[in-house]
């Protein structure tokens, strides 16, 4: 167990060094600043070591070389400014599903905005029994635990405001447009980039816990994809054409979803209905949806206060709480 003392050293010393790869400072620059003597910087290199940051000593000079594209506890904090959110983190190296460790540890009281989060998943999960691939290194397939004063109801709205909360951090962070697909989906040039998968532990009215996983492609080429998932995923390296750190990005949306989140929990979905319809993918489209045994076509006019899909369709309106959009 390293100690929390040391772990904060270790984030200013990163930080000495300028936190990318060519970076560096002084090796007595770094002894005065973090206020250690050199065998102790020594230590807090090896430390760096161990979590993929590579630190090289010449001449006096420290030098960043490498930097490993972790995603785990150390790399979490060193870009996160929540309040409650990632405040307590489990990271794995491989784990079954996060979803499944997080419902197991929100059953044992975890708190709310404990972050389960794995470099790679060997039974990911999405909707209705689907699998979701969740190969190592390469993207952020983690879950969150909430624990919102809510009716059941109102839990489905926790898979838009995710979305909605994903499709912002990764705008404003790669300066790629990414829409909503409603339900639980966030796409870059009609692709699947992310998926949600929110799964609710309640009794009749009152909600216990929730666990809202997301799979966010981050790193993939277009041949990490499966082949039947080539035409149809994405990877925010195959849009931007670059690599991106996932430590920042997941740091990113926890600061953009627990703002939101605040917010919902006092007023619900209704006050971001907007915003959300606003990057909607298929808004005005003709699509099919599958509810259940039902296949109904129209076309999308927007959403309800409380995230219900609308449709035109030829018989009237329809209102949809879950389902399959498939544009026709
Ligand atoms: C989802 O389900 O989109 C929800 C996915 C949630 C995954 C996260 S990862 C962390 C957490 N832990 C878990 O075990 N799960 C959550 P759904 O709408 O049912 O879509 C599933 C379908 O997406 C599959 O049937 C594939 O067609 C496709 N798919 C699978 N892996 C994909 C990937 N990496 N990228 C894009 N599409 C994928």
């Amino acid at each position: 167990m390293i100690r929390k003392d040391q772990l904060e050293l270790a984030d200013r010393f990163l930080t000495l060094l300028g936190d990318r790869i060519g970076g560096g400072v002084a090796l007595e620059q770094a002894e005065r600043q973090l206020s250690v003597s050199t065998p102790q910087l020594r230590q807090l290199a090896e430390l760096l070591g161990g979590w993929g940051y590579k630190v090289r000593e010449s001449g006096g000079q420290l030098k960043l070389v490498e930097v490993g594209n972790f995603v785990n506890d150390f790399a979490i904090r060193h870009y996160l400014s929540t309040k409650v959110f990632g405040q307590k983190i489990h990271s794995y190296q491989s784990i079954g599903s996060t979803n499944t460790t997080a419902w197991q540890l929100a059953e044992e009281r975890a708190v709310e905005g404990t972050v389960v989060v794995a470099d790679r998943q060997t039974a990911g999960r999405g909707r209705l029994g689907r699998s979701w691939h969740s190969p190592p290194r390469v993207g952020l397939w983690f879950s969150l635990v909430l624990r919102p004063e809510i009716p059941p109801s109102e839990a489905s709205g926790l898979s838009l405001l995710t979305a909605l909360a994903l499709a912002q951090s990764i705008q404003s962070h790669c300066r790629m447009e990414a829409k909503i697909k409603w339900p639980n989906d966030c796409q870059i040039a009609g692709k699947k980039a992310a998926g949600i998968l929110t799964e609710l532990s309640s009794e009749l009215d009152r909600v216990n816990f929730i666990i809202v996983g997301v799979g966010l492609n981050v790193n993939q080429t277009k041949s990490d994809f499966p082949r039947p998932l080539r035409s149809k995923a994405t990877s925010l390296a195959i849009e931007t054409k670059q690599k991106w750190q996932r430590a920042e990005i997941l740091a990113l949306f926890l600061k953009e979803f627990e703002h939101f989140y605040l917010q919902f929990k006092k007023s619900g979905i209704a006050p971001f209905i907007q915003e959300i319809e606003r990057r909607m993918a298929l808004l005005g489209q003709k699509v099919t949806l599958a509810a259940g045994k039902d296949i109904i076509a129209g076309k999308v006019a927007g959403l309800a206060p409380d995230g219900a899909l609308l449709l035109e369709t030829k018989s009237g309106d329809y209102r949809a709480i879950s389902g399959e959009v498939s544009v026709l």
